[in-house]
């Protein structure tokens, strides 16, 4: 069945735009959110043929879902790369083969920026400094801007954008503040299950944690399981300060039952944004380089209920 359908899109795929999409893989709500927007543009009513492949977190898997589009000589490859770094020979394969490369999401460092046409995502490093000007005026509205203040990170699978950038923007506003102690950072590679680990050494290491930084909304649900497997408390009337980046609606709902103080956003919805570039690039003309998404951030002085109204992931 599966294959005499595979077979008919194919056949099929004569007079659509085909677009060969490798996708980071599924650890979090974010990616889901992601994906779905990919595949609800993507699709033939669109007037387009997409081939899926999910890199399940790897690198080595996403270089051989690109070759594969490459040798099936898609007219467009979108690509949310795992890591920056590693891309040089398969962007200039694609290149070669006259195949422009969209890059999405999590960013690409090349030698060449003329190896792919252009990148659509969140300014992670902005990202990060929000969360670490929300601290501050926070901390600071409670008088507790003198005091000792001990944080952890929860990071993001290593050496991808979102952690580089989180991390980064982050420590420049923690530089700023000499109180602020920064006990460690350890990746828990964006899922949940990982960081509640992580977060269970962390808590039977250091008894007086006051901040977690998680940098995504799982490694927070993680976070705050083992806060509470510990017998502590968090969010606003708790013992520690949980700070996230997404703005997923389970995030939300944690908010609003008092267990995260403040979420930076983070926009998943980048399929239209990337269908819109393809049609420039269709109708000839120049794209921009670079394309940030719209993003707010989120704390219990606001009305969630109006925002998760309106949150469709
Ligand atoms: O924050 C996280 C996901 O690259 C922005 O990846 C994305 C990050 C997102 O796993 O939840």
């Amino acid at each position: 069945e599966v294959l005499k359908q595979e077979e008919e899109e194919t056949e099929n795929s004569e007079g659509y735009i085909t677009v060969g999409f490798s996708q980071v893989g599924s650890e979090s709500d974010w990616r889901a959110a992601n994906t779905q927007s990919f595949l609800d543009t993507f699709t033939a009513e669109n007037g387009y043929y997409l081939l899926y492949e999910d890199a399940q977190n790897k690198q080595e898997n996403q270089l051989k879902a690109v070759r594969s589009f490459i040798l099936q000589e898609v007219d467009y490859i979108l690509l949310d790369p795992v890591v920056e770094t590693g891309w040089d020979s398969v962007l200039q394969e694609a290149k070669d083969a006259g195949i422009p490369v969209i890059v999405s999401d999590r960013k690409v460092v090349v030698s060449d920026e003329s190896l792919y046409t252009c990148w659509v995502g969140s300014n992670f490093e902005e990202e990060g400094r929000k969360a670490g000007e929300w601290l501050a005026n926070y901390l600071e509205t409670r008088g507790r801007s003198r005091e000792t203040i001990n944080l952890v990170t929860l990071q993001g699978t290593l050496d991808s954008s979102a952690q580089l950038g989180r991390t980064e923007g982050f420590s420049e506003v923690l530089a700023l503040h000499k109180n602020w102690n920064m006990l460690e950072y350890q990746s828990a590679d964006f899922t949940q299950t990982k960081a509640q680990e992580v977060m269970e050494r962390f808590l039977a290491k250091y008894p007086d944690i006051d901040v977690v930084i998680c940098e995504n909304d799982n490694m927070a649900f993680g976070a705050i399981d083992a806060i509470h497997e510990a017998g502590k408390t968090c969010g606003p009337d708790g013992d520690i300060i949980i700070i996230s980046f997404d703005a997923v609606r389970a995030a939300f709902e944690a908010m609003q039952e008092g267990k995260i103080n403040m979420m930076v956003e983070c926009n998943p919805l980048q399929g239209p944004v990337v269908a819109d570039i393809i049609q420039q690039l269709e109708r000839g003309e120049d794209v921009a380089k670079v394309r940030y998404m719209d993003e707010k951030y989120f704390d219990t002085s606001m009305d969630l209920d109006f925002i998760i109204e309106t949150r469709t992931y």
